[in-house]
This record gives C-alpha cells, structure tokens and sequence, in this order.
C-alpha cells in the first residue's frame, strides 16, 4: 500500500503554522513532493525532547486520518537559558513573544542558540519515524527583518537573522531543510 502512496508523492502535513507549511511546501515541491495542510492538529506530549513529541503527534494523527502524514516539531533552545523556551518555544512566542525573550537575554554574554526541528512521519499501523535537524546561530541584541516567521527576526545566523534572509535563503540552511533533507533521503530510498 505504501508504495501507491508514494507513487502519487503527495504528503499531509498536520500543521496550524503557516510558516513552517510554507517553508516546507516549497523545499519538498522542488523534489516533487506536494504537501497538503491539514489543520486538525493533535496532542503534544510534555517533554523535554521534541522527537518524542513529534513521534506521537504522527502515530497520533496517522491513525485519526488513516493514512501517512508528517508532523514538525521544532523549536528554539537557548544556551545561556539552559536550553529554554526549547519545547516550549510555541508557548512562549504567544506569551512573551520575541521582546521579551530579547529582555531576558539582555545581559547574557553567552549568545548562542540552536533552532531545532523534528520531522516525525507515519503510516497507519506503522510505528513513527523522525528526523531530526539543527541549526547554530546566535540570539540578536534587536529583532532585524520581516521575513520568515516566529523566531526568525532574532537568530542571527551568521551575522543576518533569519527574519532578514528570504524564504529562499533561509530553507537553504535552515534546521527545517536539514530535518528534510534526512527525510526526503529517506522518502526517496523508500521509493
Ligand atoms: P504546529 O504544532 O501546529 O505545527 P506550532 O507553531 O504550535 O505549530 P511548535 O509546537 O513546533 O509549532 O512550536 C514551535 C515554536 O517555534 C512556534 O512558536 C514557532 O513559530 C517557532 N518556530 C519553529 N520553527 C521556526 C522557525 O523556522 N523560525 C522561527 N520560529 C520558529
């Protein structure tokens, strides 16, 4: 059965966040994939990993719907904050947003940050896959640029934020292009 589904190479994708729809709807397009949204949503387990999180959101949403889907769970861990607002990160975009990160940062020498994201992929009755990527970068003294989303106007990656690049640029870098290309790597050897 899966070998039909992957033949017609189209893949739900379980996301309310129109950034990483966007984002990932035109890397996995440019290999011949079309993504379809889906907005249904689904639970996400409190951990302090994402893989886990994104493991269960597949199984999860792979069973409700009865066919393959993906999920991407991802976040931003900051190392002078011990890793935080790491799998909170949704939370704290909608409760602090990114001035108040930047606050909590002002005094902090140590700048450095990952972005994290976590592909998890599953087909009914099968048990979930995820992918993993990362990027290192640094949290910005400013929120710079309009592009992108959440986070992005304040990871400096490289000496330009994320919020700075084009959408273009940034998934030729990003932790979201690096957790696809590992999927996709993975897709196509499966094909
Ligand atoms: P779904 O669970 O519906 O996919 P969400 O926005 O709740 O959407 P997460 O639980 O994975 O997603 O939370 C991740 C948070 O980190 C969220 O606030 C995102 O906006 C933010 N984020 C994730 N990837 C990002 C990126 O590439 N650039 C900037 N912010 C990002």
């Amino acid at each position: 059965m899966h070998k039909t589904e992957k033949k017609a190479r189209k893949i739900i994708f379980v996301t309310g966040n129109e950034g990483k729809f966007r984002e990932v709807r035109d890397i996995l397009a440019a290999r011949g994939y079309e993504v379809i949204q889906n907005t249904d949503g689904y639970p996400e387990l409190q951990e302090e990993e994402l893989e886990p999180i994104a493991a269960y959101g597949a199984l999860w949403a792979a069973g409700k719907l009865g066919m393959p889907v993906m999920v991407d769970d991802s976040g931003l861990f900051i190392n002078a904050l011990n890793g935080f607002p790491g799998p909170y990160s949704a939370f704290v975009e909608k409760n602090l947003g990114n001035k108040r990160v930047l606050k909590i940062m002002e005094d902090e020498n140590d700048r450095s940050a990952v972005f994290k994201s976590v592909i998890g992929y599953c087909e009914p009755g099968a048990e979930p896959l995820t992918f993993t990527g990362t990027v290192e970068g640094k949290i910005a003294f400013e929120e710079l640029g309009t592009g992108g989303f959440g986070y992005d106007p304040i990871f400096d990656y490289n000496g330009m934020t994320f919020g700075e690049l084009s959408d273009v640029e940034k998934n030729k870098v990003s932790h979201r292009r690096r957790a696809l290309d590992k999927f996709l790597e993975w897709l196509d050897y499966e094909d």
